[in-house]
């Protein structure tokens, strides 16, 4: 399939497989900043949710691209993103949004991560991004993105969201995730970083 899409002056489908509207609003935004001749579809409301049950962010990337693949037929595009606090050996990295539990809100999981540094100096983490597209015809294209920070004693900040108001990143001027704008926050972000990355590779790819 590939450079076809040069040749054909066609439209390329892609379904968004997340059903989290802040993730949604963040890769939109990518995407509008590059040109590419892609259309993004929301994750349609029917096809159920795959369960994450990869113990990689990469297994879980694929889980969830290829389940849209499989109900659409259309490439689908995947996010899977983990916290990764050092002081907590990694954790809570897959399993970051259900840290709390199995239904656990945002502020349940930022209210436990700040518990279990309670009392702990080192506050180093990163969040990474793995960001899957994944094609009718078995192929696929992987990105990765890495940001590395400090959680913070105590949340600052009403944009974003997930542990965001917890998260100083590092080259973000003092301010955390949920102190930025959107397009402030995908300049530096995992997020950011890896759609930038598999935008550029999706580009190689159709030859535009
Ligand atoms: P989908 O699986 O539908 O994409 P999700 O929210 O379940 O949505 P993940 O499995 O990737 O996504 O879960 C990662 C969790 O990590 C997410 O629920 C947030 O709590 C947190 N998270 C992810 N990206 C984040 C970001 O950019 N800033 C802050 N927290 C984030």
């Amino acid at each position: 399939m590939n450079h076809i899409y040069k040749y054909i002056n066609m439209i390329l489908t892609i379904v968004l497989a997340t059903a989290n509207r802040d993730k949604v609003a963040e890769i939109t935004k990518v995407f509008q900043q590059v040109s590419l001749p892609v259309e993004l579809l929301d994750r349609p409301g029917h096809v159920p949710e795959v369960e994450e049950t990869g113990s990689t962010l990469e297994e879980n990337a694929r889980l969830k691209a290829r389940a849209l693949v499989d109900a659409t037929g259309k490439a689908a595009l995947a996010d899977d993103t983990g916290l990764e606090v050092f002081a907590l050996e990694g954790a809570p990295g897959v399993r970051s949004s259900r840290y709390a539990g199995e239904h656990a809100s945002y502020a349940d999981n930022v209210a436990k991560l700040l518990r279990e540094l309670d009392q702990v100096d080192d506050r180093r983490a990163r969040f990474r991004t793995v960001a899957l597209l994944a094609f009718p015809d078995d192929t696929e294209l992987l990105a990765e993105g890495v940001v590395s920070g400090m959680i913070t004693r105590i949340p600052k900040g009403n944009g974003g969201f997930g542990y965001d108001p917890v998260f100083l990143p590092n080259g973000g001027g003092g301010l955390t995730f949920a102190e930025m704008s959107v397009e402030q926050k995908n300049s530096i972000s995992h997020r950011g970083l890896a759609f930038k990355a598999l935008a550029d590779r999706l580009s190689e790819m159709l030859g535009s």
